[in-house]
């Protein structure tokens, strides 16, 4: 899955996509790179993001769904209902729902969905994150929402322990370490690590700052390439042709 974020503040690559014309180049250019997949996204989820209006999403994300469906499975990265249905009418196949909320419009609409776990909302989601036992709670978690959506008629149901989402980068280490734990509970796994900060503390800076966002490439290879060979079907990612390379490297 190759991540196209039309905001202007995401964390690795906010403001490169906010021209629906260039959105869409660089969407095609990951499929060109080997993307199955393009997740499309208007409201950034970066911690301390605040929440964007309706109208301003739906334009953001629109044009693009529109332009790429037809050429490749498009997913949207999306937390509002009514963002999920426009994107769907506009051609999307696949809900891709931080808020593990959005089922009944995957129901509804016969598309698939990716319930992510997150703990607490973007804004407020990395003050001290505490769990009694992380593993336990992702799974249980994520075993209760799909089998909601199992129940309301969802075919297509992946879970994503959401690497990032009120987690410490503790937490984020024994939840890849659990990837194998995850894809036994019976869902197709989807796991997103990709320049993510925890991977930057790896190599902090003189500064004790972690390593630059353009700096977590080799991190970002050797979890996805870890990730799927524990189980997981579906790598979230900015980097498609490196990650495509490491991959067959290590098949
Ligand atoms: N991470 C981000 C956004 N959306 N969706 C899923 N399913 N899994 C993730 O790990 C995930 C996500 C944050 O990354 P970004 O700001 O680069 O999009």
């Amino acid at each position: 899955m190759g991540i196209v974020n039309v905001t202007p503040d995401s964390f690795s690559d906010g403001g490169c996509f906010t021209d629906p014309a260039v959105a869409v180049a660089h969407a095609l250019r990951l499929v060109s790179e080997g993307a199955d997949v393009i997740d499309v996204g208007g409201e950034s989820t970066r911690p301390g993001a605040e929440p964007v209006p309706l109208e301003i999403e739906l334009a953001r994300v629109l044009p693009v769904i529109e332009a790429l469906a037809g050429t490749v499975r498009v997913s949207v990265d999306t937390t509002k209902t009514e963002v999920a249905q426009r994107a769907v009418d506009a051609g999307a196949t696949l809900l891709n729902d931080v808020s593990a909320r959005l089922f009944p419009v995957a129901a509804q609409r016969g598309v698939g969905w990716v319930a992510m776990h997150m703990k607490g909302e973007p804004r407020t989601m990395q003050e001290r994150p505490v769990y009694r036992d992380v593993v336990d709670e992702v799974s249980e978690f994520l075993v209760q929402r799909a089998t909601a959506a199992a129940a309301a008629g969802v075919e297509e149901i992946w879970v994503d322990p959401g690497i990032g989402f009120g987690k410490t980068a503790e937490h984020n280490w024994a939840l890849l370490a659990a990837i194998g734990d995850l894809a036994a509970l019976g869902w197709p796994v989807a796991v997103g690590t990709s320049r993510k900060s925890f991977l930057g503390r790896l190599t902090p800076g003189p500064d004790g700052q972690p390593a630059p966002v353009d700096d977590r490439l080799d991190e970002s290879l050797a979890t996805a390439v870890r990730a799927v060979r524990d189980g997981a079907s579906m790598v979230r990612v900015h980097d498609v042709a490196a990650t495509v390379a490491a991959l067959e490297a290590a098949a």
